[in-house]
């Protein structure tokens, strides 16, 4: 449906390098609606670094887990709802690959990123794993509900 919702974030080095506005961009030139949006450092706001951990639960066995939460630690992040058909898939796919030496020109991942611990942004994987993240980064009350006022040149 078109009110399907994915949670996106830029992550510390996408923020510090200066991405947000040319990451947003891909979200808004491709037609999708921005329901929420908010900038902070987990580490400094409660939970802390579980909420990261809750995040990754689905990683925390791999070699590579507390690296990824320190990384995710290290500076504001950038989180975002974005809603539109299929946000979930088409979000995914505006990314690009886990690993950016694997991702396609014209992807986030492909064009401002090289090593996989350093990939610039997060998007979820199912709808089910979108409606858990919403749920862990967001306060019902944050989210917008808003008609776009070009939707009817977007949606046939
Ligand atoms: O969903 P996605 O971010 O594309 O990949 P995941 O398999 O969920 O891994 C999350 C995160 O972990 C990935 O964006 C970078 C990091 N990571 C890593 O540092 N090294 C790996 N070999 C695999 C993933
Ligand atoms: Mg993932």
């Amino acid at each position: 449906s078109s009110s399907e919702q994915t949670f996106i974030a830029i992550k510390p080095d996408g923020v510090a390098r200066g991405l947000i506005s040319p990451i947003i961009g891909r979200f808004e030139q491709k037609g999708f609606k921005l329901a929420a949006i908010k900038v902070f450092q987990v580490k400094i706001s409660s939970p802390g670094q579980e909420h990261l951990e809750k995040h990754y639960a689905d990683l925390s066995d791999k070699p590579f887990f507390r690296g990824l939460v320190t990384y995710m630690n290290s500076g504001p992040i950038c989180a975002m709802v974005w809603e539109g058909r299929d946000a979930v898939k088409t979000g995914r796919t505006l990314l690009g690959a886990t690993n950016p030496a694997a991702s396609a020109p014209g992807t986030i991942r492909g064009d401002f990123a090289i090593d996989v611990g350093r990939n610039v942004c997060h998007g979820s994987d199912t709808v089910e794993n979108a409606k858990k993240e919403i749920d862990l980064w967001f306060k019902k009350d944050e989210l917008n509900s808003w008609k776009l006022p070009q939707a009817d040149w977007i949606y046939e």
